[in-house]
Formats: structure tokens, sequence, C-alpha cells
């Protein structure tokens, strides 16, 4: 058995120096924040580190041609492997830890098992998805949905980034899709992840295990209507799209505050986008989660309803068009609460996405949380303290060790 004496003195020491060769990729001076997007410079640099760590450690590399790289210890032929790791890239000036601290700490977890003394049975396989934020092509968890089959290949391949790159072009090839053989070789996946909100600093614990994640989706709102000038267009003759938008972001916010759900309108794009000029067309998209999918879809028609009234009454038109959706996730039970068992963690569910919500419909799957003292996530105020990222560790040993040794 693994025992926490292993190296746990110099944990938080050795967390924090991996943590600091990456530290740097993709931080902008400017806010703090980072900007690694799928496949861009900086998340292809930390690609590179995730190759340069497996190496260290002997472990084989492979890929499965969508974009997500796998580091194997132990034979990658053989079944039952166990799996755990998370993604790179960040969502626009996002925080340093939502991803990479499940790589970077599955690496680590490695190390504690090898430094006492402990030989997996099965398989133990560290991977880093690609485009699980959706922040450069716009749907989330794309390298898991590839791979699990859960989007279709061409779909994908075309998706195109703001400058009109595809996918396909980005990866460089058009992406393999599902691979049912190489996701049959995984006996479970085990993500560990910062918390993205408080509940850890309320309970006053560094690590949890998930139960659930919300049901969620994004849905793009186009709002269309004339574009004139500012200084002579009479207001009675304007059809503004940005009044339309405006309303469309109160009513989602009353809305989810009705059904105790959450909407947010974070992104927005206006054309012609001039200060002197009344827009031609608004477009935001809504982010909308709920813990019930029939609240979730109660919210979205209640708010396109009032945005079709609306618009009616401002002369604009609208279209709405669903881009991503995530059913409710319930993480395996049995699963769980092994992994409760053995850490004597509380139980969170959450609200935010995570490739192991698409994984859990193909394999068992379980995540961890790392306590966020902020219990901000996606800006660069996101935080975990070394010894809480250290305690994660510890604790993604021990189950990959459970999971791992008959
Ligand atoms: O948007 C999300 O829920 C995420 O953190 N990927
Ligand atoms: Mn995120
Ligand atoms: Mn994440
Ligand atoms: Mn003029």
């Amino acid at each position: 058995m693994l025992t926490h004496s292993a190296c746990e003195g110099s944990l938080p020491h050795r967390f924090r120096q991996l943590w600091d060769e990456i530290a740097p990729v993709g931080r902008d001076a400017g806010s703090g924040g980072y900007l690694r997007y799928a496949l861009t410079a900086p998340e292809l640099t930390l690609r590179g580190w995730f190759r340069e760590q497996a190496d260290r450690r002997g472990m084989p590399v492979s890929e499965d041609g969508n974009g997500n790289l796998f580091a194997w210890w132990g034979d990658p032929e053989a079944e039952g492997a166990v799996l755990t790791g998370s993604h790179f890239d960040s969502v626009p000036h996002g925080g340093a830890y939502d991803g990479p601290l499940g790589i970077v700490s599955a690496f680590l977890a490695v190390d504690e098992l090898r430094a006492a003394g402990v030989t997996p049975d099965r398989p133990l396989v560290v991977a880093a998805f690609v485009e699980e934020e959706g922040a450069r092509f716009g749907v989330p968890c794309l390298g898991s949905r590839l791979l699990t089959g859960e989007i279709d290949v061409d779909r994908a391949a075309g998706l195109r980034d703001q400058a009109g790159t595809t996918f396909a072009e980005a990866l460089g090839e058009r992406p393999a899709g599902a691979d049912p053989a190489l996701l049959g070789r995984f006996a479970a996946f085990v993500e560990l992840h910062v918390e993205q909100g408080r509940a850890l600093v309320d309970q006053d614990a560094p690590v949890a295990v998930a139960s659930a994640i919300w049901p969620h989706g994004r849905w793009r709102f186009d709002f269309t209507g004339e574009g004139n000038h500012a200084g002579t267009t009479r207001m009675a003759d304007r059809r503004d799209p940005m009044l339309t938008y405006a309303f469309t972001v109160l009513a989602a916010n009353k809305e989810a505050r009705l059904r105790d759900a959450h909407a947010t309108v974070g992104r927005v794009s206006v054309e012609p986008n001039a200060t002197n000029a009344i827009p031609s067309r608004v477009t935001g998209w809504l982010d909308a989660r709920a813990a019930e999918a029939e609240t979730l879809y109660g919210l979205v028609e209640a708010v396109r309803a009032k945005a079709t009234d609306r618009a009616g009454r401002d002369g604009t038109a609208l279209t709405c068009t669903q881009e991503s959706a995530t059913p409710l996730v319930a993480f395996d039970g049995g699963l769980a609460d092994r992994l409760v068992t053995l850490l004597g963690a509380p139980v969170l569910p959450t609200g935010a996405g995570h490739d192991a919500g698409v994984l859990a419909a193909h394999l068992p799957t379980a995540m961890l949380f790392v306590r966020n003292p902020t219990g901000v996530s996606h800006s660069p105020a996101e935080a975990a303290t070394d010894a809480d990222c250290a305690a994660g560790v510890a604790a993604l040993a021990r189950v990959l060790e459970e999971l791992a040794c008959r």
C-alpha cells in the first residue's frame, strides 16, 4: 500500500517546482490571466512539455488523431488501463489551475506511486484533452466528444475560430473521430480539477469527490436590425438589435433567478461595432445551466420566447441556435463511494463542464476537486495553495493505486 509518508514533506515543494515550469506559458502580463487556446503557440508549448514529462518518466505517448495525448505507464496494448488527466487550454484570460492542475497532478501522482515502490497491475495513463473550454472553436470538450463519438466528425472538422481557421486545419488533419478500441482499453477515468466555487472553503476541506455535473449548454442568439447613422436617425425610426439583445440579457438573468438556475451572456459581437452607428447585427452567446434538464430547457425556452416577442416590438429579427449540449452527468456511484471511503472527502455536485462529464457516459468516471480559496474561476483570480495541490496529488495517487493494483 502507498503510505502517506512516501514523500510527504517535500510534495508541496515538488508541486511548486513542476508547476513553475509551465506557469509563464501563455500568461498575459496585463491581466495576469492565461491565453492558452487549443492548438495555438502556448498550448502547443504545453503539449511539448507534456511529451517531455512523459519522456522523463519513460512513458510512451500516443495520440488518438483527435488532438488528445496519452502517456502510458505500462503496456499500451494491455486492457483495463486507469486514465487520469485533464486539459491545457484556457478561456480568455483564464486562471492557471483550470485544466493544467489535473495534468501536473497526474505526473506527480505517478512519481508518488513510484517513490512508494508501487507497481500497478494495469496501465496508468495520463491524458491531455484538446479544446476542453471551447474558447477557440466554440464547442466545449471537443477532444473528448470526438474520441467518444459524441460529435459528428465533419461538424468538428469544420468548426472555425474567429480568424476563420478550421479545427481540421489547426489539427493538421481531419479528426479521426470515435475510437472505441482505445476507449475500450480504459477501465476508469479520474480527473482532478481545481474547484470552481467556494464549497470546500465553506467545508474546510482540501479535496472533494464529485457527484454530478449539471446539464448545460450554449445557445447563439443572432439579432439583426438596420445599421444606420447615430446622429440622424430618429429614435422612432430605428430597428436597433442592441435593444433586443440588452432586453434578452436581462430576461435571461431574471428567468435563471426564478428557477435557481444559471444564465450568463459572457460573449457578444457587434456589427459594425462603431460608436456612431446603430448596429446592424448583435450576436450574444447564452451559457445556461441548471440542476435538471427540464429546468434548463424551460429557462432557454422562456428566454427565447421573451426575446422573440421583444424583437417584434423592436422591428428586429432573431435566430437562436444551440451550439452545444451536455446532459446531466451522474458520476459512477460505486466509484464515487469507493473514493469517499478511501479519502474521507466530502462530495460535491458542480455546474462546471469537464471532459470527465463526456467520458462518464462511456466508462466508470470520477472527479476530485481541489479547494480554491477565492472560489473564483475562469478569471485570473482563480487560486489554489501549494499545500492543497499537494493534498490533491496525494489523494489522486491513492485513488490510482486503489484502481490500478488488484
Ligand atoms: O465551461 C465550463 O464549465 C468549463 O469549465 N469547461
Ligand atoms: Mn474551465
Ligand atoms: Mn477545466
Ligand atoms: Mn458621418
